[in-house]
């Protein structure tokens, strides 16, 4: 497929309520759309690296000049046949994986709908339903904590993931637990600790969380596979799995027992199937993360989490968890209480509603061939 134009489209989402975690608290959501088109067809794709480099080292405003700079003028006027042909087109940008991620995916979309299938067929999913999980930040009080998972648990979700800092740590563990002897709960800690910390991490081996999410350094393999040989709990990483090579280390080093998959933290699709299936041959269980994306970005996700290797509930919520409007549609909705269904459209079935998107904009770029 022939790339004859592109558009990239910074944008600010404004949260419904502010999302608490071990790297900010953040009110807004920045991400970056980008719009592929060949002939009549065109695909979408999004990726949010979120305005501080808080959560890896990029951010919204460098991922827009770098997909405007770089990414862009490699991709305009090429024929690109395949994922693999985009991120080897792209080889020679080192890092800035959120930025590759958004042209990554909206190739994949602009492919699913020249073939007419919907993303999640093309990708080698087998069944649309997917199982989600609930998620929470740091709260005002434990209490209410208690209270927020005694609902989701009504609601069906079958785990819940909890958010774990300096302050909101072992003793909200031990409440969550002891108030809910048997749910399914994991937490994630978002890089905020070190080995120094091995005597807490060995306290919470008797919680029997599911897992860890990224306890330690958010580019640290080796530190993990240390605090992995010291605990029972599996590590789960996800910030320090940035590449299929990474994912590939760090199984021989034994560093984990679960990886979370981010298209956007991975470089797109591409890679994210190629982790998939790297876990997969490794005996790995994977799942899909978010960050917060519109229902563009959550659709791509959605479309991962139809994949076989996929054998937790993912971190993809309804639209109204976030936004009192989202920037795309269709919006993210369940299909069943604690599942969504991929769609059956051709494509990732998601684009963005032109009015959100210029309300939304902060800066907004067409390269044409
Ligand atoms: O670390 O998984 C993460 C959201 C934004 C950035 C990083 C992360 C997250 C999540 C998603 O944890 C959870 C949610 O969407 O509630
Ligand atoms: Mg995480």
């Amino acid at each position: 497929m022939k790339i004859d134009s592109i558009e990239m489209v910074r944008v600010a989402m404004p949260l419904v309520y502010p999302f608490r975690t071990a790297f900010g608290d953040d009110d807004t959501i920045e991400s970056v759309l980008v719009r592929v088109t060949s002939g009549e067809q065109y695909g979408w794709g999004e990726s949010a690296s979120w305005k501080y480099p808080a959560y890896t080292p990029e951010c919204s405003i460098g991922q827009f000049v770098v997909s405007r700079e770089f990414i862009a003028p490699l991709l305009i006027g090429c024929d690109i046949c395949s994922g693999q042909a985009l991120q080897e087109r792209l080889a020679g940008i080192k890092g800035n994986y959120f930025a590759k991620a958004a042209f990554d995916l909206a190739w994949w979309d602009l492919h699913a709908k020249c073939l007419g299938e919907p993303l999640w067929k093309v990708l080698g999913g087998q069944d649309p339903t997917v199982e989600v999980g609930a998620d929470f930040g740091v709260m005002e009080s434990v209490d209410r904590l208690i209270e927020t998972i005694g609902a989701a648990n009504q609601h069906g979700y079958k785990r819940v993931k909890l958010k774990y800092r300096p302050g909101w740590d072992l003793s909200m563990i031990a409440a969550v637990r002891e108030a809910f002897p048997d749910i399914v709960v994991h937490i994630d800690c978002n890089s905020a600790y070190t080995l120094d910390d091995l005597d807490m991490f060995k306290r919470l081996d008797r919680y029997n969380l599911a897992m860890i999410e990224q306890p330690l350094g958010h580019d640290d393999l080796l530190d993990h596979a240390t605090l992995q040989a010291h605990i029972r709990t599996p590590i789960c990483l996800d910030e320090s799995i940035t590449s299929p090579d990474k994912a590939r280390k760090a199984i021989q080093i034994k560093a984990c027992g679960w990886v979370n998959i981010k298209p956007g933290r991975v470089g797109g699709i591409t890679h994210a199937l190629s982790i998939h299936d790297i876990c997969q041959e490794s005996g790995i269980p994977c799942w899909i993360g978010g960050m917060l994306e519109s229902a563009v970005g959550a659709s791509h996700c959605l479309a991962l989490a139809t994949l076989p290797n996929i054998r937790y509930p993912s971190d993809i919520f309804p639209s109204e968890r976030f936004y009192t409007k989202d920037l795309s549609m269709p919006p993210m909705k369940h299909s069943a209480p604690s599942q969504f269904c991929a769609s059956m459209n051709p494509g990732v079935g998601a684009e963005p509603d032109p009015d959100a998107l210029a309300r939304c904009a902060l800066e907004r770029v067409v390269l044409e061939g």
